[in-house]
């Protein structure tokens, strides 16, 4: 298996889970740029936010994924505001190939995006 994502979905490669579902997992990057900084990924694999609509249930899922967002941010602690962010494509420095959205919080953020 050549994505990392993918792996970790499968369990081969380890991670720490914050939730999971039949659809989606979220777990915490290993490289943290906040206090609160982990990864919401679709199980099924898609590249990038560049290939939602060409994906089969592309849109369900990542209403899926911002719903179930929705529901479990206070639970991590995330009141005091989040930012989601997916970066897709080179001139967006992705570099795992597995769609995937940034949560970032737990303290204030700059307001700049870049
Ligand atoms: P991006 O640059 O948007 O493609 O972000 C990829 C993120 O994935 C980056 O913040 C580090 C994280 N990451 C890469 N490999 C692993 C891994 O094996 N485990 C975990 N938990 N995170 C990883």
């Amino acid at each position: 298996m050549d994505c990392i994502f993918c792996a970790i979905i499968a369990g081969t490669i380890p991670s720490a889970k914050l939730y999971e579902d039949e659809k989606m997992l979220v777990f915490r990057d290993n490289a943290p740029q906040a206090v609160f900084h982990a990864l919401a990924v679709p199980k099924a694999h898609i590249a990038s936010a560049a290939d939602i609509a060409s994906a089969e249930g592309g849109a369900e899922i990542v209403g899926h994924i911002f719903t179930v967002i929705s529901q479990k941010y206070a639970e991590w602690g995330l009141q005091g505001g989040f930012r989601v962010i997916t970066n897709s494509g080179s001139n967006a420095a992705q570099s795992v190939g597995h769609l995937h959205f940034h949560i970032l919080g737990g303290q204030p953020l700059p307001a700049n995006l870049a």
